[in-house]
């Protein structure tokens, strides 16, 4: 019966059982052309949760999913996200330029303190890990451009799902100790950051050397930390060996790498990757339209101007497999805001219009992942559309709003995932 019933609709598609014959591989395309294709990655009703790159395995790395191997970026597949604390061997990957080390030579790597220093100076790996009180801090990296395969209108660069970051336990030493035993230097308006990776970039855009810089009077200078450890081990020579910044709060542009140059600048920088790369446009949320944009007419800041704002996502279930009717569901996931703690995540099973609120798990720490739980007995069979959304500190919750600027920066909006019940 069910052999007839598709022979028949492919004999429908086809026109006749002669074309069949001669050509049946056409069936295929033809019933496949019939149904819209799922967008993959956003924007659409249900976008794959990550970006749809094939899987791939680095030096240090568990297979991840590949956005663009020239500069490396690897995204961290979705089931990572259940805990607190991302593996350092799932962590994601992101570089800007082509050239990354693959070795170190630890006897002769120093970290140099450059500039307008009263006592510039250069730092042994021995120095660090024992001429300073070590310090550990919670906190997520995430890509300013982490889901942006969701703007619409979509946006020029690397089309990441929601796998552009990760939380680990960073251990290292505060950036205001080594920066007072060199002593910054009057008008010192910026410290400058800047790795071991080198290419070309950009073609004619000076941009061969990432270089970051953050304001001197900005407060998060006090809670940054350079990183030997990551979740306890060595960082991955991907995610920055021996040493990066840590900056709690702020877009993971400013983590930088292979951390090597410390320099404070008496001029602010306007290096390519200051401007005009990542930047926002200086309105409410960070928000603007394409036609706004286009006028020329609004000001941006550096991305660094803001911290991260609140987000949470669904982990479990992802869609795979179905649920079933009167049968406990555990939905759960993160979240974070780089704002303040998460307060509250809530999780509604009928596509926003209610909201019950999740069980957090163990606090971490302000800048950390917050696991949630959320048990859900489905009462009927059907199709669902659940959705979580949370809370920080400062009140600021999520909403349905997209937000949209020219880099695809600083999405937020409440997470959804569609699931099918079964009726056992
Ligand atoms: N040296 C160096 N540091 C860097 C970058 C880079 O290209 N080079 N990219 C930054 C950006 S934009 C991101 S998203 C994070 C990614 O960190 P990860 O690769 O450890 O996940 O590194 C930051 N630090
Ligand atoms: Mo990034």
């Amino acid at each position: 019966m069910a052999e007839f019933m598709t022979r028949r609709k492919m004999l429908a598609l086809l026109g006749s059982g002669a074309a069949l014959a001669a050509r049946p591989s056409l069936a295929v395309v033809s019933t496949q052309a019939e149904a819209p294709l799922q967008p993959f990655t956003g924007p659409g009703p249900n976008p794959y949760w990550n970006s749809v790159g094939p899987y791939v395995t680095y030096p240090q790395k568990l297979p991840l999913q590949r956005l663009t191997d020239r500069p490396i970026q690897l995204e961290t597949p979705r089931q990572y996200f259940t805990e607190a604390f991302t593996p350092n061997a799932a962590f994601f990957v992101r570089y800007h330029l082509s050239v990354t080390p693959n070795e170190i030579d630890l006897a002769a790597w120093r970290l140099k303190l450059e500039g307008n220093f009263t006592k510039p100076m250069e730092l042994s790996l021995p120095q660090l890990l024992h001429d300073f009180k070590p310090v550990s801090i919670a906190a997520v990296n995430q890509c300013s451009g982490n889901s942006r395969s969701r703007f619409q209108p979509r946006v020029a660069g690397g089309q990441w799902g929601n796998g552009a970051m990760g939380n680990a336990m960073w251990t290292g030493v505060r950036l205001q100790d080594i920066l007072e035993r060199a002593g910054v230097g009057r008008g010192t308006v910026q410290l400058q950051f800047e790795g071991l990776d080198h290419g070309v970039g950009p073609v004619d855009k000076g941009s061969g050397r990432f270089m970051k810089s953050l304001d001197a009077t900005d407060a998060v200078l006090g809670k940054a930390i350079v990183a030997f450890l990551m979740n306890g081990e060595p960082l991955p020579m991907l995610n920055g060996f021996p040493v990066r910044l840590v900056v709690p709060g702020k877009f993971a542009t400013y983590w930088t790498k292979h951390l090597t140059f410390i320099r404070a600048l008496t001029q602010a920088d306007n290096n390519f990757w200051m401007n005009p790369a990542y930047r926002i446009p200086d309105t409410p949320g960070g928000n603007v339209t394409p036609e706004a944009m286009a006028t020329g007419k609004i000001k941006t800041v550096p991305i660094g101007m803001v911290d991260m704002p609140v987000r949470s996502f669904i982990i479990e279930p992802d869609g795979s497999a179905p649920l079933i009717r009167n049968m406990p569901a555990q939905i759960r996931g993160i979240a974070f805001s780089g704002r303040g703690r998460v307060t509250k995540v809530e999780v509604s099973t009928d596509d926003g219009k209610t909201w019950q609120r999740a069980t957090l798990g163990q606090d971490h720490g302000a800048y950390a992942f917050r696991t949630y739980t959320h048990l859900w007995t489905p009462k009927s069979a059907g199709t669902f559309t659940l959705a979580v959304r949370a809370t920080d500190q400062t009140g600021s919750v999520q909403t349905e709003q997209a937000v949209w600027n020219p880099g695809g920066y600083l999405w937020n909006r409440i997470e959804r995932q569609e699931v099918t019940v079964l009726s056992a």
